[in-house]
């Protein structure tokens, strides 16, 4: 109810919407309109209310709590939409519900308080800066198979950044999308499961959207950028939630009903900030160099080392040579 009379009121932004109206079509009295009225303007909604005319929305706060409105019905991925003001990691509370809740549910929260990345890291993502979201999967595939997801996604959000903004990101295999020589994103995917049968996959994705470079720590400064600092201009991050949203369903579903990652893998390697890069990895517990010269069909990397002898990883730490942890 009280999404339906945002977007209504959004819709019309600007012009006035009577109070009587609203209680008809919504089945409510007058009363409880106004009661839903006075929630809003505490969550920093601008409505102005004129007698005789009703309801007038002057501005919105930056808020994902209705984007779900925006979404469309043939998504699998958003049929069920959690939203959080707070929360320690998406990640973490998308574990907690996802035997009970259905394939393509997001949690999606404004702030978290202890958001992580890979291997214990710890990703930072304070309030309504960036969009902080976990879906959860449960897709009919071998477990073996589930860190395709993390190339079905880093091929979503880069398209997704890319259709919305013309902004030139590119994918630092596996997990990280870059602008410039900086991270814009990152993604988290775990699992649930046993080698023969797959429980859930927790898909975790984390982009910078309007933080400044004041909000970084010295450290993260040197690795991390935003979309607002690299466009220098304020972005719509509900745009940019539905242009990856959207970019997911169509890969997810392609991998899903047709087994293909033709179109994932197509675009991981055009907008690749690996291949033809110098790289170093830690491979089998050894640091390596050499040369990223292409991803397989599933998505693994392959590089040459230095004696011209070529190996693919599947998984791991690479370092990409101009990228902000092999700059020398
Ligand atoms: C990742 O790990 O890049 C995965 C990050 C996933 C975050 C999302 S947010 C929604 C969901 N809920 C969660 O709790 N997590 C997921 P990794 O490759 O290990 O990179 C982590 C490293 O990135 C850190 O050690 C920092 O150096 C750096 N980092 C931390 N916060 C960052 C940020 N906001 N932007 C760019 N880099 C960051």
């Amino acid at each position: 109810m009280k999404g339906l009379m945002i977007k209504e009121l959004i819709e019309s932004k600007g012009n006035f919407i009577s109070g009587q109206e609203m209680s008809r079509r919504y089945n409510i009295s007058r009363a409880a309109v106004w009661k839903y009225i006075k929630k809003l303007k505490e969550e920093g909604y601008e409505i102005k209310s004129v007698n005789n005319k009703g309801y007038c929305l002057i501005s919105e706060p930056d808020r994902l709590e209705t984007a779900y409105l925006d979404f469309k019905k043939e998504w699998k991925i958003g049929r069920k939409y959690i939203y959080l003001e707070e929360v320690d990691s998406t990640n973490e509370y998308a574990k907690k519900i996802a035997n009970n809740r259905p394939d393509g549910t997001i949690v999606l929260a404004e702030d978290q308080t202890k958001g992580k990345g890979r291997l214990g890291r710890s990703w930072c993502s304070g309030d309504k800066e960036g969009i902080w979201m976990s879906f959860i999967l449960k897709p009919d595939i071998m477990t073996s198979d589930a860190m395709l997801v993390t190339q079905i996604a880093a091929a979503s959000v880069v398209k997704g950044l890319n259709d919305a903004l013309d902004c030139n990101a590119k994918i630092k295999w596996p997990n990280d999308i870059v602008l410039g020589n900086k991270k814009v994103c990152g993604i988290l995917t775990e699992l649930s499961g046993e080698i023969e049968s797959l429980n859930y996959i927790i898909l975790g994705i984390g982009i910078n959207v309007n933080q400044d470079m004041e909000t970084f720590s010295d450290e993260l400064k040197k690795k991390a950028t935003s979309l607002k600092h690299y466009l220098g201009k304020h972005v719509s991050r509900k745009e940019i939630l539905l242009s990856v949203i959207e970019n997911l369903n169509l890969h997810y579903n392609d991998f899903l009903k047709n087994h293909s990652l033709a179109d994932t893998i197509d675009i991981c390697r055009n907008y690749s900030a690996t291949l033809s890069k110098e790289v170093k990895i830690i491979h089998n517990g050894e640091e390596r160099q050499g040369k990223a010269i292409d991803l397989t069909d599933q998505g693994g990397l392959i590089i040459e080392d230095q004696e011209g002898k070529t190996f693919e990883i599947i998984s791991g730490e690479v370092s990409v040579r101009g990228l902000y942890d092999y700059l020398d």
